[in-house]
């Protein structure tokens, strides 16, 4: 496993770091910080989140917390020329791509299909609620991204690649292995990033898969690299490396970044049902966020710092809050405007026809 940081913040290269160290090189102090305080403000959002949605406000909320070096190490693996697809729980990473945040509490609340068009935030994709089909929105993409030529030219300012995000019980499904059988045929500009978070809703990944991870992209022609996913550093040098080689035309990987669900797996399910305690515990002692701390301080990073994050993630959940709580529903006949993307004659027909239905309550409102 490829691991820089570890448990305890002590910076000490695994013999699979190796070659990914020169990755992890190029980042100062600054990016270090960086890491930090993204780490700590979506984790933050996180919490209003679920505070929201159990103050009545959202139909569902997916939790991040725990998976935060395992993102926010890729997205910075990422160049803004390069499209992401994501699962339902990257909230760090649609941050760093520079979603506005309002717009995954407006899916959760049932009130968009999305909310975003790709173009306008930095090539981040819908979240997919269907388990695994984003891997072959992304293969599909890839493979355009091949036939146009937009990779392997040598200019690395505008070669593209893609990252599909997908969970272990993911790699289970049926559409996740074509996008690995069309991914290695086509030798597609893309990297598979799986975050192991060792459970698909009560599932056990031991359940899921009899070799690791990592392992089930070479019977497929996939390279694969297994990272410590709580490690912010690990995530980004490998993910960086990978996508590089993407990139220049280096064909596929598959990454299985180890990390863990710490919350339930959304707001609807209960995990003291299926899983223990010590579990638990043990995987809080390996939380990305504090190793990073315990690393920084250790570099004598002053701790007027940390109280700064903590108060400017704070302010960024506050501001949400108070954004959600003014979100208004949308009118109920924009539904047929946005099945397609241009006016379509069966839509207009159904809009009239739900128009004359409302209508004929009179002044006495209407079914809606
Ligand atoms: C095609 C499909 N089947 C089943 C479900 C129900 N479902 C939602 S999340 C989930 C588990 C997914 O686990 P994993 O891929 O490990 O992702 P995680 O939620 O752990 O991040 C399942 C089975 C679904 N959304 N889509
Ligand atoms: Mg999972």
């Amino acid at each position: 496993m490829v691991q820089l940081l570890g448990p305890d913040g002590t910076f000490a290269p695994s013999a699979a770091a190796e070659e990914f160290l020169p990755y992890f090189e190029r980042l100062t102090e600054a990016d270090y910080r960086k890491f930090f305080k993204d780490m700590v403000t979506v984790r933050r959002f996180d919490t209003e989140s679920t505070n929201l949605q159990r103050q009545g406000q959202l139909g569902l909320w997916v939790p991040s917390h725990g998976q935060e070096g395992a993102q926010v190490g890729s997205a910075y693996g990422a160049r803004s020329q390069d499209h992401v697809f994501p699962a339902y729980r990257e909230h760090a990473i649609a941050m760093i791509r520079g979603v506005d945040l309002l717009n995954l509490i407006k899916l959760m609340k049932g009130i968009t299909h999305g909310g975003f068009d790709f173009r306008e935030n930095n090539n981040f994709h819908l979240y997919t609620l269907v388990i695994g089909s984003q891997a072959l929105h992304a293969t599909g993409y890839a493979m355009g991204i091949k036939f146009d030529g937009d990779y392997a030219t040598g200019n690395p300012e505008t070669d593209q690649a893609v990252i599909v995000y997908f969970g272990d019980g993911a790699t289970s499904q049926g559409d996740v292995s074509e996008a690995l059988v069309f991914s290695a045929s086509q030798q597609t500009p893309q990297v598979f990033f799986v975050q192991n978070n060792h459970w698909a809703i009560s599932v056990p990944v031991s359940v899921q898969a009899r070799v690791p991870i990592y392992r089930r992209g070479e019977g497929f022609g996939v390279p694969g690299t297994q990272v410590d996913g709580n490690d912010v550093f690990a995530s980004y040098a490998v993910t960086a490396k990978l996508m590089d080689d993407a990139r220049a035309g280096k064909g596929p990987a598959l990454i299985e970044a180890m990390t863990y669900r710490i919350q339930a797996h959304t707001t609807s399910d209960d995990a003291t049902r299926y899983r223990s305690e010590s579990d638990l515990e043990e995987w809080i002692a390996k939380d990305p966020i504090s190793r990073l701390e315990a690393f920084l301080r250790d570099k004598g990073t002053d701790s007027s710092f940390f109280a700064e994050v903590h108060e400017s993630a704070a302010d960024f959940a506050a501001d949400i809050r108070n954004r959600t709580l003014t979100v208004t529903n949308p009118d109920i006949y924009e539904t047929f405007d946005k099945v397609y993307t241009h006016p379509h004659p069966l839509m207009e027909e159904q809009k009239a026809w739900l128009q004359a239905y409302e209508a004929s309550f009179g002044d006495e409102g209407g079914a809606a």
